[in-house]
């Protein structure tokens, strides 16, 4: 008992007195589960090591952020990147809505803001994202009537944004995730306006404008589910398609929107290889684990959406144990294959900080209580942390 107790004021980094224990005891409670889960997989909790040292072998390991924790309204959450994380990116403030929502009026404050966090921590910052069908105003697709635009106009718009946006952060942003979710999951082109309007060459244009605006800057592809046969196909035809029109392409970012029982180690690790075989740089992008029931097959199709029932939250306060050793031992695989393959893989960056603040607690369902990254709603590091630091030092 005494062992455990201090290993609880280790996991917490808060003394425990006689007051706390009353004060608290919800709190303590639930950190005796989480010892518990730890010990029933046999990570070593307890251990405050740092994920960008841990893996600095291997590769970055990034977040993404949001406008409340860079412009220092969420304190713990930049500590825990300061401390976890050398790469960022922003997670919605350079998307097209944001950076130009009427013609030629373009809002870089809060961009501005993410770039500087990043500068003045020397770290890697990821632009996302220049062209996607989502969260990209309306206008930008119609004239003055409100009719669509002539594929020239449409191209003179995508130009015009992506010169001024990746001018802008040129030598800051490294990389671009210049087209984001081009394609269906059976691996045909999505039929987004870009696609409708410029035809499949929107793709090799767009990386063809942001070359030209930072030769410098790595460019990427970037999409979810390329972990399933149909869409991975699309993707490496998509990709070998811009290498042979010699379009300038440096990596492929695989989401990792995941679920516990998808998608498999083996699938995971034939991705990685696949776009390695082209001579790519392998990212996870937008790594979570959702640990909720869901009744959407698989990925991150952000226009579906399900009505919220109680039966979809069922761990509203915590997650129990046994879920909490699941999550660890699937994050465990995870980077099991990553650290294999740290030699493909530049960067894994999660799709958050903590708990409390994943895109997760709204999609596909408004309002859940989710629980798919690796730090709590408190903040703290979960058994899947300890359980990921354990991936790296197994194997050296
Ligand atoms: O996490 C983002 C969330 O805050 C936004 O509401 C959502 C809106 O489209 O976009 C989320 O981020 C997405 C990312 O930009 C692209 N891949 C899927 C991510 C999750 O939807």
């Amino acid at each position: 008992m005494p062992h455990l107790l201090s290993e609880i004021q280790r996991l917490t980094h808060h003394p425990i007195t006689m007051k706390s224990m009353s004060m608290s005891r919800m709190a303590i409670l639930r950190t005796m589960f989480l010892f518990s889960a730890c010990i029933g997989i046999g990570f070593a909790c307890g251990d405050d090591s740092s994920l960008k040292e841990v893996f600095r072998h291997h590769f970055m390991i990034g977040g993404a952020l949001n406008d409340e924790l860079v412009s220092g309204k969420d304190p713990q959450a930049a500590a825990l990147v300061e401390r976890h994380f050398n790469s960022i990116t922003p997670e919605n403030v350079m998307k097209w809505e944001h950076l130009q929502p009427e013609p030629g009026k373009f809002t870089f404050e809060a961009a501005d803001r993410v770039v500087e966090f990043g500068v003045k921590r020397g770290m890697f910052i990821v632009g996302h994202t220049l062209i996607w069908h989502h969260q990209t105003p309306s206008w930008v697709f119609q004239d003055s009537n409100g009719k669509p635009v002539d594929r020239k106009t449409l191209l003179k718009r995508m130009k015009d944004h992506i010169s001024t946006v990746v001018g802008r952060y040129r030598g800051k942003v490294r990389g671009w995730d210049v087209v984001n979710e081009a394609l269906n999951e059976d691996g045909s082109m999505r039929q987004s306006s870009w696609m409708m309007v410029i035809g499949e060459d929107y793709v090799a244009t767009a990386f063809a404008y942001a070359h030209e605006a930072d030769p410098s800057a790595e460019l990427y592809y970037n999409d979810f589910s390329l972990e399933n046969e149909p869409k991975r196909h699309g993707a490496l035809r998509l990709v070998k398609d811009l290498q042979a029109r010699k379009i300038r392409i440096d990596g492929v970012g695989t989401q990792g929107h995941y679920k516990l029982d998808w998608p498999s180690p083996a699938q995971v690790e034939q991705t990685i290889e696949a776009f390695a075989g082209l001579g790519l740089g392998v990212m996870i992008t937008e790594l979570d684990v959702d640990v909720l029931p869901y009744d959407i097959e698989t990925g991150a199709e952000i226009s579906m959406r399900t009505e919220f029932r109680a039966e979809l939250n069922p761990y509203p306060t915590s997650l129990p144990p046994d879920k909490e050793q699941e999550l660890a031992r699937r994050y465990a695989d995870l980077f099991r294959v990553f650290v294999k393959h740290a030699d493909k893989i530049s960067r894994v960056t999660f799709w958050g900080v903590y708990d409390g603040r994943s895109w997760l607690n709204d999609w596909p369902v408004r309002g859940r209580t989710n629980h798919p990254l690796l730090f709590d709603r408190s903040y703290r590091p979960k058994p899947a942390f300890f359980a990921v630091v354990q991936t790296a030092r197994k194997i050296h």
